[in-house]
Parts: C-alpha cells; structure tokens; sequence
C-alpha cells in the first residue's frame, strides 16, 4: 500500500491488504463462498439463542470503513450462545457492506450469488476474555452473525415477495431507524448518540445458519470469528440502500468526496474448511 492506511479503493483495496496484513493469505480467512450443497448438515448443532433483551445500543458512527452501532461493552444481557459456539459472547456492535447502485455488496456469497448488502452482529467471548480487544485475536475469540439483506420487489415478484411488500410497504421497519440517522454520520470520525436501538428487529424470521471458522473481514483480519451465517435474508428497499451510499469514505475536512460504497471483501479459499449448516 503507498503508505497509507487499508481501504477499499483501487490501491489500498483487499487484493492489497496482505502487503501490510500477511494473514490476508492465512487458512482461515473470510468471508467464502457458501456452497450450500457443500455444508455438512450437523445434527448437534442446536438452534442459536439471541438474548438481545435490553436496549442497550449507544451511538453511531461513520468510521471511515462503515457505519458502526455501538453497545454497552459490559451490558451481560446481550448475548449469542448455542450453536457452535460453547460460551456466551456479548454483543459488541453491528455494521454493514454494500455495494454500489444495483449491484452486489455482501462479503458472503450463496453458491456465487451475492446479496445488496450483509449485516454484521459482532459478539466477543467475555467468559474467556477481559476485552473485546484481547478477544478478537484469539481463536474462539468472536462470533459474527451475518444477515443478508436483499433488495425487496425487485425483479420477480413471486407471491411471497408480494405479502412482504403489503406488509412492511417495502421498506424494512426496523432498518429505518438505522438509514433515518445516517444523516447524523456522513463523513469519517462523526459520532452520533443513537440510543435503544435493539437489533432483535433486524433478524428474519429463521436462525436457520451455516457456521465456519474465519477470520475477520478487514484489516487486522484475524483468524478469530466463528462465522454463523443465516440462510433467511431481510428484505430492505432501494432507497433504504441509497441512504447508505450518502455516506462518505472522507473526514469533513478532506477535499475529495469519496462516496461510502463497495465497502465489502470478495469470498476467500476455502482451505480445507468444512461448513456446517443446522438444517437439512
Ligand atoms: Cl480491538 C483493536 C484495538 C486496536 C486496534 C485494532 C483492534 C482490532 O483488532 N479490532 C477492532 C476493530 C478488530 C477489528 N475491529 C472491529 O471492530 C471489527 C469487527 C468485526 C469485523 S467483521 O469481520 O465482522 N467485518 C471487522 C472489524
Ligand atoms: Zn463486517
């Protein structure tokens, strides 16, 4: 990289980052392609468990990377377990990726098909760690949850997609109040207060998942997450996404507008990893 830091432009993009970020080629990276006719369906998986009871959401904020929706760090209440996971891991912050007009945007991808954007719900292990700095270097350090979301009554309006759109009015409720505040964070470095904000609204209706070992998607890229990816994606509008790409990459200050967009890493090799999915 020409001496500055990681992004996702044409030279400090993800095909640069193993210059500074070695692991970028390490064996377990993320995000991969999910074949679905590859995953092992595992009987021993038990349904994941989201207690995400307390409101506890603090702020948002534009990190140059994403728009990022922080916790309380020491709030037990919020918490994924079950699954594949053998602790509790707590509920630290959820961001997005997405992609540019009409286009892809999701990290994971389904049998090569890719999704207008992916949702990120990062958990970190506090039964085994002091912090979530200490954990998201270790191994069984993190859980992510990823949730596609997919753009509603677009194309083929098969029955289903109809009742979605008769009863959200095509827009994604919930996600609302995420793009209603985003206005707050344009550029780089802003922070906005954005409190009880409960994230139980943003999943869909299955927890069906497939799960793997990998590694975070940006730079430090860890190998510390176990990925649970569900299967359902939520349906979100085409405006609710453009108010996404109203973000910008830039600090106030900075001269050139960079528009927020494509903020996602491309599938990496699989290495030899099996992923397990709860569902037949
Ligand atoms: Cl904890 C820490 C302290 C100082 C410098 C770096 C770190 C660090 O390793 N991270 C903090 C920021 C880990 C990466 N960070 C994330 O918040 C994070 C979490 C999840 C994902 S993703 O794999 O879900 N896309 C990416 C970044
Ligand atoms: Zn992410």
């Amino acid at each position: 990289m020409t001496g500055h830091h990681w992004g996702y432009g044409e030279d400090n993009g993800p095909s640069a980052w193993h210059k500074d970020y070695p692991i970028a080629e390490g064996n377990r990276q993320s995000p991969i392609d999910i074949v679905p006719s590859e995953a092992v369906f595992d009987a021993r998986l038990s349904p994941i468990s989201l207690s995400y009871n307390n409101c506890t959401s603090l702020s948002i904020s534009n990190n140059g990377h994403s728009v990022v929706v922080e916790f309380v760090d020491t709030d037990e209440r919020s918490v994924i377990a079950g699954g594949p996971l053998e602790n509790m891991y707590r509920l630290k912050q959820f961001h997005f990726h997405w992609g540019s007009k009409g286009c892809c945007g999701s990290e994971h991808t389904v049998a090569g098909k890719t999704f207008v954007s992916e949702l990120h719900l990062v958990h970190w292990n506090a039964n085994k760690y002091k912090s979530f700095g200490e954990a998201a270097a270790a191994p069984d350090g993190l859980a992510v949850l990823g949730i596609f979301l997919e753009v509603s009554l677009s194309g083929n309006l098969d029955s289903f997609k109809i009742c979605v759109y008769l009863y959200t009015g095509d827009e994604h409720r919930a996600l609302h109040q995420i793009t209603d505040a985003l206005y707050m964070v344009r550029f780089k470095g802003s922070v906005a207060e954005f409190k009880g904000f409960n994230p139980k609204c943003l999943l869909p209706n299955s927890l069906e998942y497939w799960t793997y070992p990998g590694s975070l998607t940006t730079p430090p890229l860890y190998e510390s997450v176990t990925w649970i990816v569900l299967k359902e994606p939520i349906y979100v509008s085409e405006k609710q996404m453009g108010k996404f790409r109203t973000l910008l990459f830039n600090g106030e200050e900075e001269e050139d507008r960079n528009r927020m967009e494509n903020n996602y890493r491309p599938p990496q090799p699989l290495k030899g990893r099996m992923v397990r999915a709860s569902f037949k």
